[in-house]
C-alpha cells in the first residue's frame, strides 16, 4: 500500500477526553473514529488489526474442534421470553419495535438464539458433542461506555457455545475452550491470566475470567507469581487427549478478581510471589448446564433412549477490546508497538527523497520482494519531512522499518530499524528482506 494512497488519518493531539493510552492511540492513528458514546467507525488501519485478531480466534478456535457460522445482530423477543432473560437482562439491552411493532432486540449475547438454533436440528446423542461459535457484533447499553472500544456499546464478540449429553462431556468442552484461549492470546503476544469468577447474568456454577495486566485495567486483581510463569499449553496440543492435568496445572495458584478476592488465602502466599495488579478481561467462559435449554426445551435422546435437556457452556473473547488491550500492554511514549503477529502491516519502507528516481526504484523493489513473499508493506512514498515519517512510523507501530536515502543507495545499503527494540543496522536490501521474510 502506498501511503499517498491509503487512508491514514493521524493527528498529533489526542482529544482531551480520552484519558488511557489505547484510547488515545487508536484516536491518534486514525484507527478509529466515535459515533456516539461507545460507539465506533473502524477506520483502515483499525480495521487491519480487528481482522488479524478475528482470524487468530478463529484459527484456535477451529483447531479446538468447533465450527464457525453467523448468527445475526437482531434478535426476536420472544426467544428472550422463553428463557426468562427479557425481562431480567435490564437496560443493558437495546430494545426494538419493527414497523409491525414486534418486539426485538440488538443481541448482547446469543445463548437463546443458538439453543434455538440447535434445538431445530440435533435430536440425539449421536449428533454431539457440538460446539458452534461466530464472531458478531453486539450492543449493550453500558451505563459508562469509556475507555474506546475497551469498554464500548456496540463491540465484537467472538462467542461459542458447547453442546454435550452429560456435565461430565460439558466439563470437557469447557476445558478444551479453556486451553485454546490460552494459545489464541499467547499467539497475539498476550499473558492471559484464568482467573475464577462470578457468572452474573450468564449463570452457572464454573467460569473464568481471561485477564491480562495492565496498569489501566478496569478490576483490581491478585494472583500467584509463579502462574504468570507457566504460559499457554502450545499449538500441538491434542484437543482430543485428557486435558485435565493441563487445566488443573493453571487452575492450582491462587489468581483472583477483585468480586472472588480471598485476602486470607492471598496473604499466605510468601511475598515475592504475591502480585496485585489491574486488569483487562479479555474472555470469558461459563458453564451453566441446563439453564437454557431445560426452559426452551433443547433435549436429546440418550443411549437409553431418554430425553433429557443438553449440557451447554458458553465462551467469550472480546475482539474489539483485544485491539485496546494489546496497546495497553505494548507501547512506548513515541506509539504502538505492534506484536508481529497482529501489526496492520508487517513492515513500513521509508523513502527520505520522495521523486528521487533511484530512491523510488529501490523502494519499488523491495515492496514487489515483499508482495512477492505474501506480505504486504505500507510504502511512505510522501514528501512530508523526514521527521514527521519517522515520528508517524513509530507511532503506527509497524514492526519492522526500512529506511531508503540517496547516501545509503550509494554504499548499497537500506537502514532496518526493529520497532520494539529502536536497534537500527545498515544492511543491502536483500538482507532487510531475508530478515522480515526469514
Ligand atoms: N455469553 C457469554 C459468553 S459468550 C458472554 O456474553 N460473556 S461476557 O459478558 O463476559 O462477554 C464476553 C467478553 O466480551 C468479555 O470477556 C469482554 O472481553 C467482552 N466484552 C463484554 N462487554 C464489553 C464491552 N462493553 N465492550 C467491549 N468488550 C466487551
Amino acid at each position: 500500500m502506498r501511503l499517498s494512497n491509503y487512508f491514514l488519518p493521524v493527528s498529533k493531539e489526542a482529544p482531551a477526553d480520552a484519558s488511557i493510552v489505547s484510547h488515545q492511540l487508536m484516536l491518534r492513528t486514525g484507527m478509529i473514529r466515535q459515533n456516539g458514546a461507545g460507539i465506533y467507525s473502524w477506520l483502515p488501519l483499525g480495521l487491519r488489526v480487528l481482522k488479524r485478531i478475528e482470524q487468530i480466534v478463529r484459527e484456535e478456535m477451529d483447531r479446538s474442534g468447533a465450527i464457525e457460522m453467523l448468527m445475526p445482530t437482531l434478535q426476536q423477543a420472544d426467544l428472550w421470553r422463553e428463557s426468562g432473560r427479557y425481562e431480567a437482562y435490564g437496560k443493558e439491552m437495546l430494545r426494538i419495535k419493527d414497523r409491525h411493532d414486534r418486539e426485538m432486540l440488538y443481541g448482547p449475547t446469543n445463548e437463546e438464539l443458538i439453543t434455538d438454533v440447535f434445538r431445530a436440528y440435533v435430536k440425539s446423542y449421536k449428533q454431539l458433542p457440538l460446539n458452534l461459535y461466530h464472531q458478531q457484533w453486539k450492543f449493550r447499553d453500558e451505563v459508562r461506555p469509556r475507555f474506546g472500544v475497551m469498554r464500548g456499546r456496540e463491540f465484537l464478540m467472538k462467542d461459542a457455545y458447547s453442546f454435550d449429553l452429560t456435565e461430565e462431556g460439558a466439563r470437557a468442552a469447557y476445558r478444551k475452550m479453556f486451553c485454546a484461549y490460552l494459545n489464541a492470546f499467547d499467539r497475539m503476544g498476550l499473558t492471559a491470566i484464568p482467573m475464577r469468577a462470578d457468572t452474573g447474568p450468564i449463570g452457572g456454577d464454573l467460569s473464568h475470567e481471561f485477564i491480562i495486566l495492565a496498569d489501566t485495567g478496569e478490576s483490581a486483581v491478585f494472583c500467584d507469581r509463579e502462574l504468570l510463569a507457566l504460559g499457554a499449553p502450545g499449538l500441538d496440543l491434542d484437543f482430543n487427549s485428557d486435558l485435565v492435568p493441563v487445566v488443573e496445572q493453571r487452575t492450582r495458584y491462587y489468581a483472583a478478581t477483585e468480586e472472588m478476592h480471598d485476602a486470607a488465602a492471598f496473604d499466605a502466599l510468601p511475598d515475592e510471589r504475591r502480585v496485585s495488579a489491574r486488569g483487562i478481561e479479555v474472555g470469558h467462559i461459563f458453564y451453566f448446564g441446563t439453564k437454557y435449554s431445560a426452559p426452551m426445551n433443547a433435549v436429546v435422546q440418550g443411549p437409553d433412549g431418554q430425553m433429557v435437556p443438553v449440557q451447554m457452556g458458553s465462551y467469550g473473547i472480546g475482539v474489539s477490546r483485544l485491539v485496546g488491550g494489546i496497546i495497553e500492554a505494548s507501547h512506548d511514549e513515541n506509539g504502538i508497538i505492534w506484536p508481529d503477529a497482529v501489526a496492520p502491516f508487517p513492515v513500513g519502507i521509508i523513502n527520505m527523497r520522495a521523486g528521487d528516481a533511484a530512491c523510488e526504484e529501490a523502494c519499488v523493489s523491495l515492496y514487489t520482494q515483499f508482495a512477492k513473499a505474501g506480505i504486504e508493506a505500507l510504502y511512505d512514498d510522501t514528501d512530508d519531512r523526514a521527521g514527521a515519517k519517522f515520528a508517524r512510523m513509530d507511532l503506527i507501530g509497524l514492526p519492522w522499518q526500512i529506511v531508503v536515502g540517496p547516501k545509503g543507495l550509494e554504499k548499497g545499503v537500506v537502514e532496518l530499524k526493529r520497532r520494539k527494540t529502536g536497534e537500527k543496522i545498515e544492511v543491502s536490501a536483500e538482507e532487510a528482506v531475508r530478515r522480515i521474510t526469514g
